[in-house]
């Protein structure tokens, strides 16, 4: 190997850099892993992707003696590229649970996004970037989307300004990549923002080729509308895992065989649905309820799979709990999430168990920090926390009928109800709980989730829109994206939930696993409508 095709990696083993590996691999290049700081100084291009919370990362940086020595390899304008908390570290400080000293290469203090500026925190999803002339790596970038995911920022000033090589608009205008000399570091990530983000690694892997500088290509103005295709997965009577789809929530055929519905296989659909232009693959393991995940090796393989050719976020879901083997052996929801985040997974969705952490809470008013979604959020940050919602219509003819929130809806009930709740259920929607979607959402966001993932039972498989009224209700009442999901028929239900509702993203799985729509039609109508997506 020539010391020019190996890319020294400062993975200090917080979370998935999985990813970054891959897409090093996927360009030809070889990954050492820095073992101590002597690798750092002596490395011939770094790439630090930063991941988890600021003061975690400094702590082990600190401790390590790695601190000294990236210091004393960035003053050496050596070859330098810092990923989202990577960039972060540079600077001199950081609110996120300090203040916090950063490396103090960079003036600033990086601060959280202001929910009341009118955005989502956390500024997640595909957003434009504002490029100043000599951008170096970010050269085939033109107006395209990139992919982020943070809830805090670094802000441009005077101080800082020889530094900032590109910014990004999200309720503040704030610093999305600063180059100095041999030195880079990008807010937003290069290996989860497709075929873009490559070109910006190649271009630091590649010092020595010259690149011609493409013509600025692409439309993009602001954050995009996500379109995101869904996999349920679950192991067939043969003992097969496969791709299915239920009919509210019923995934088994009707025939006499009543066999599992299969629709093809993860890893190859994954890999079409991002050719096809998927912001984002989730895969939901419908019986992780009742299975243990860390059990289901098969799920695991197909997360490491996909992240070797998938770049863009993948999220994983479906038995995220602490569990307890036939062993004895305890494993907390923590640690099954880390060997997900470890396999290649970018978030977690939890389903059931949140739900009896939000009634546990809603009841007693104390956080005591040991829910799964206070535990993985803590470490991973709450962006890496999606709450997935199974709820089921239920008609009222008064709202008083219930102690829970419930709304007007649009389509009256089968015996002319005019209001309804949306109760949520566990376990695949085999039972249903003493709480609504909308307590629900209010109570995770408390506890730190970072995104809702809102399915509705009445409309999985129809084919007859999404629940806007329930989509409506939800992304009103917090401040967290919100992911539409359950019902798309055609390319239109995708421009209707945009233009009626506050999601952030609309999900789909049946339309194309069966090729009714595809991927590309949405976004393309979408565009259209003037909805602005990833192209
Ligand atoms: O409770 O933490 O183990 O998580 C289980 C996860 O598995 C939850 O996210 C739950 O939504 C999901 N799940 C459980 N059972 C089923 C089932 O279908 N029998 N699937 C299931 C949920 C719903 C969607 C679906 C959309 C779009 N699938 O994700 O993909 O409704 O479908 P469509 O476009 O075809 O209408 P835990």
């Amino acid at each position: 190997q020539s010391s020019d095709s190996v890319i020294t990696l400062l993975d200090y083993g917080a979370g998935n850099v999985r990813s970054v590996r891959n897409a090093i691999r996927y360009l030809g290049f070889h990954v050492k892993d820095v073992q101590s700081p002597a690798d750092i100084l002596n490395a011939s291009r770094l790439i630090f992707p930063g991941v988890g919370a600021f003061a975690a990362a400094m702590d082990v940086l600190n401790k390590t003696g790695m601190a000294e020595a990236l210091c004393t390899y960035i003053e050496n304008d050596r070859p330098f590229l810092g990923i989202c908390l990577g960039l972060q570290l540079l600077f001199e400080s950081s609110e996120e649970n300090g203040p916090v000293s950063g490396l103090g290469l960079i003036p600033g203090v990086v601060g959280r996004f202001d929910s009341s500026n009118g955005v989502r925190v956390p500024h997640i999803g595909w957003n434009a970037l504002h490029i100043n002339n000599e951008s170096g790596i970010l050269d085939d970038i033109g107006n395209r989307h990139v992919y982020f995911v943070h809830s805090y920022r670094a802000m441009p000033s005077h101080e800082n300004q020889e530094w900032v090589s590109s910014t990004c608009n999200y309720g503040d205008k704030f610093i999305a990549s600063v180059k100095k000399g041999n030195v880079y570091a990008v807010q937003f990530h290069p290996e989860k923002s497709g075929d873009v983000g490559l070109s910006v690694l190649r271009r630091f892997l590649h010092p020595k080729t010259s690149f011609v500088k493409k013509p600025p290509e692409g439309k993009a103005s602001k954050l995009a509308k996500r379109v995101i295709a869904c996999l349920d997965v679950r192991t067939n009577d043969k003992g097969d895992l496969v791709v299915t789809k239920g009919d509210q929530y019923d995934v088994r055929e009707h025939t006499q065989e009543n066999e599992v519905r299969n629709l093809g296989k993860p890893v190859e659909l994954a890999g079409q649905y991002y050719k096809d232009g998927a912001d984002e693959i989730s895969f939901l393991n419908i019986t992780g309820f009742r299975d243990f995940p860390l059990g289901d090796l098969p799920m695991l393989q197909v997360l490491r799979y996909t992240s070797e050719n998938v770049f863009v976020p993948l999220t994983v879901g479906g038995g995220i709990r602490d569990f307890t083997d036939a062993n004895g052996r305890y494993y907390s929801s923590l640690e099954v999430a880390s060997e997900y985040f470890r396999s290649g997974a970018d978030k977690v969705s939890i389903g059931s168990d949140a739900v009896y952490a939000a009634e546990e809470y809603l009841r007693t008013k104390v956080k005591t920090g040991k829910t799964s979604i206070e535990l993985i959020s803590r470490v991973y940050g709450n962006q890496a926390v999606v709450v997935s919602i199974d709820p089921r219509r239920v008609y009222l003819r008064s709202p008083n009928d219930v102690e829970f929130n419930a709304i007007r809806v649009t389509n009256q009930g089968p015996n002319g109800e005019e209001y309804a709740w949306y109760q949520c259920t566990v376990n695949g929607g085999r039972e249903g709980r003493p709480i609504g979607a909308y307590e629900l959402a209010k109570a995770v966001e408390e506890l730190g989730a970072g995104e809702i993932l809102l399915n509705c039972i009445d409309c999985d498989g129809q084919g007859k829109g999404f629940d806007v009224d329930l989509i409506k209700l939800i992304s009103d009442a917090v401040s967290m994206p919100v992911i539409a999901s359950s019902g798309a028929g055609s390319v239109e239900h995708f421009s209707e939930v945009f233009t009626k509702t506050n999601a952030s993203a609309a999900l789909a799985a049946g339309i194309f696993h069966r090729k009714e729509v595809l991927l590309r039609y949405v976004k393309e109508h979408l565009v259209k409508e003037g909805i602005e997506v990833r192209i």
